[in-house]
């Protein structure tokens, strides 16, 4: 990191807002130009398209994973502003943000319209007592139609109990890629004036006083090779100076006194040394070791803190357990339980929408919000060097007054019409629910559903074949409900493995029209591997690993013949997708395997009968 010197954040007029809405409705895109036409930038600094979306995975992917924070300068007044992620995996990054601001940007893309996402941070927004400022974004789209968004965002306000004062939300329409914001749609198309003035008329000022006591509360974490851990926070109270004895108060009410070591500030995509930060404002803290989110820094003697944050319980458990294969230990430097256990205690640390538990010898439940989530945490791991297997997910099911309980979610699917038939008769077999259906012109149908998590499960690749890549599903947490029985899980078997050692050319030929292959010649198989997926329902053992016999009639040319079907491409996602509970995915930096959990095959065929007949 690079820390210029700087004297002190000198600007104290100041407004904190948070942008917030559905996946990819363009919050990132919006950042960046508002970083832009508030001159941060200087005039030849090279700033990568969506800067803040910072870590490899949010580069790779186009997509916000954590919330980040920025400041700009405008007419003499310091907008902090708070990206946060639109997938519904990282909703608790929003729910704790939306304490530390007091107003939000609900952006809503100007075609799409109000998406389960929306509905989600609307929901935790209203709750909290902000009035949003709605921008709707992409007008530019060749299907846009703004005043029926603004229709939309209004019924969804008043659904969700919404008080006349936020029910006279302020509009903008804008087109963040191109840099333009407007208060009327017929207005010129110039640049973000309108977004700006809205900003600093529309934004409560903090509230609070730097005559206060110090209040200021940790919404995120970082960590720095040299300083340790920091803590980025929102000062709701008082002043905080660099040196100062202050003290931290935990969640758990324990406090703990100690010295600001280093106090940081926050500007485009610079952060520097402050000497002192006052009401209002976002700084990043050091010096406190034990620094967690939602943790508040206090004066020394008259400490009150802030109400810890109150986060939605996860939804989704995946284990984690330490690789047992037969090629453990040979792609990965961290393998044994004890370095699991610390890297995932390392992540429960920042990341309060999570938590684990160990469940057994080298096993550990995580819970989170979704899949990707999980996979996310997962691929992180591997990327650092960690070799691990991991489950099936499974939903968390709780008990309400003796009734077995279980998550719900919202899910929208816009389809070509030709679809929607067979994708209503799919969702019906997992238990869904439809409760909408809206023709949405140019030959696409919205079809809306509430499905139990469960019956979430698994659905995404087979609704990409059934749509043709041109269908897209979108979900969001919806509520626990009564547990709604068995739904229905994958229809195909496994090709397992019998033997260990490299595959062979010659017999995946052989084995290919049993299904689909997930490995290629000389990738290496153990007995018990799962190397493909059968196009029957049963499992299917197969030997990948023998070659050719030697004939004595020579069969000219017969070998060149072969060609192999390019085999599925098993990325962390679709692996854990397509398991089922017998099955898991071993994670190492270098491959992705699928194999079953008991890999003695007479074992798995005894065990098999068992369940078949306890079903
Ligand atoms: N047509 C059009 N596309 C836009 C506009 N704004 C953003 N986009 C595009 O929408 C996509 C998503 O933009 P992002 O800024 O990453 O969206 P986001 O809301 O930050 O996404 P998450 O953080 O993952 O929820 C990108 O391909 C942008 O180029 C716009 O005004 N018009
Ligand atoms: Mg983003």
């Amino acid at each position: 990191m690079d820390f210029h010197r700087y004297k002190r954040n000198t600007l104290r007029d100041i407004r904190n807002i948070a942008v917030i809405a559905h996946v990819d409705h363009g919050k990132t895109t919006l950042v960046d130009e508002l970083l832009k036409q508030s001159g941060t930038f200087t005039a030849h600094q090279e700033v990568e398209e969506r800067v803040m979306d910072s870590n490899d995975i949010e580069k790779e992917r186009g997509i916000t994973i954590l919330s980040k924070n920025t400041a700009v300068d405008y007419e003499g007044v310091r907008i902090n502003i708070i990206d946060t992620p639109g997938h519904a995996d990282f909703g608790g990054e929003v729910e704790r943000v939306l304490k530390m601001v007091d107003c939000v940007l609900l952006l809503v893309d100007a075609q799409e319209g109000v998406m389960p996402q929306t509905k989600f941070v609307v929901k935790k927004a209203l709750q909290l007592g902000h009035r949003p400022i709605l921008v709707v974004n992409k007008i530019d789209k060749p299907g846009s139609d703004a005043e029926r968004v603004v229709d939309e965002v209004f019924d969804l306000f008043d659904q969700m109990g919404a008080d006349e004062d936020q029910l006279e939300f302020p509009v903008i329409y804008a087109a963040a890629r191109d840099g333009y914001a407007m208060h009327n749609l017929e207005d010129e198309k110039k640049d973000l004036t309108p977004l700006f003035q809205t900003i600093l008329k529309e934004v409560p000022k903090p509230k609070g006083s730097d005559d206060n006591g110090l209040q200021l509360q940790v919404f995120t974490l970082d960590y720095d090779n040299f300083i340790g851990k920091i803590g980025i926070a929102r000062i709701f109270n008082g002043t905080i100076s660099m040196g100062e004895t202050v003290m931290l108060v935990k969640a758990d009410g324990e406090k703990v006194k100690g010295r600001v070591s280093k106090l940081i500030g926050f500007k485009g995509v610079d952060r520097f040394d402050i000497d002192k930060a006052g009401t209002g404002d976002i700084v990043a803290v050091a010096g406190f070791e034990t620094i967690d989110v939602g943790d508040s820094l206090c004066d020394v003697t008259n400490p009150m803190p802030l109400d810890p944050m109150h986060i939605e319980e996860p939804t989704l458990s995946i284990t984690f357990q330490v690789n047992d294969s037969p090629l453990a230990g040979t792609e990965g430097k961290f393998v044994t339980t004890n370095k699991i256990d610390e890297r995932l205690e390392a992540e429960m640390n920042t990341n309060i929408a999570m938590n684990y538990d160990q469940i057994g010898e080298g096993k550990f439940r995580v819970n989170g919000r979704g899949e990707l989530q999980i996979c996310i945490l997962a691929e992180n791991m591997r990327r650092e060097g960690f070799e691990f297997c991991i489950g099936r997910p499974e939903v968390i099911i709780k008990e309400v007054d003796g009734v077995k309980m279980e998550p719900f979610e919202h899910l929208v699917i816009d389809t070509p019409d030709e679809f929607s038939g067979t994708i209503i008769e799919k969702l019906g077999k997992r238990k869904a629910n439809m409760t909408n259906m809206i023709p949405m012109g140019s030959g696409y149908t919205r079809l809306e559903f509430e499905i139990p998590a469960r019956g979430l499960i698994g659905v995404r690749t087979e609704f990409l074949t059934d749509t043709k890549g041109e269908g897209v599903m979108n979900h969001s947490f919806l509520e626990f409900r009564p547990h709604s029985g068995t739904v229905e899980s994958r229809k195909y078997g496994a090709l397992v493995s019998m033997e260990a050692g490299e595959c062979v050319g010659y017999s995946i030929f052989t084995l290919q029209d049993r299904g689909i292959m997930y490995i290629k010649p000389q990738d290496k198989v153990y007995s018990g591997m799962v190397i493909g997926q059968h196009a029957k329902s049963n499992d299917l053992d197969v030997n990948p690993t023998k070659a050719k016999q030697q004939s004595n009639v020579r069969s000219s040319g017969a070998d060149e013949a072969i060609k192999l079907v390019p085999p599925r491409n098993m990325s962390l996602e679709i692996a854990l997708e397509w398991i089922e509970d017998d099955e898991l995915v071993e994670v190492t930096p270098i491959s992705i395997r699928v194999r079953k959990r008991e890999l003695d095959a007479t074992v798995r065929k005894r065990t098999a009968k068992k369940t078949k007949f306890s079903k």
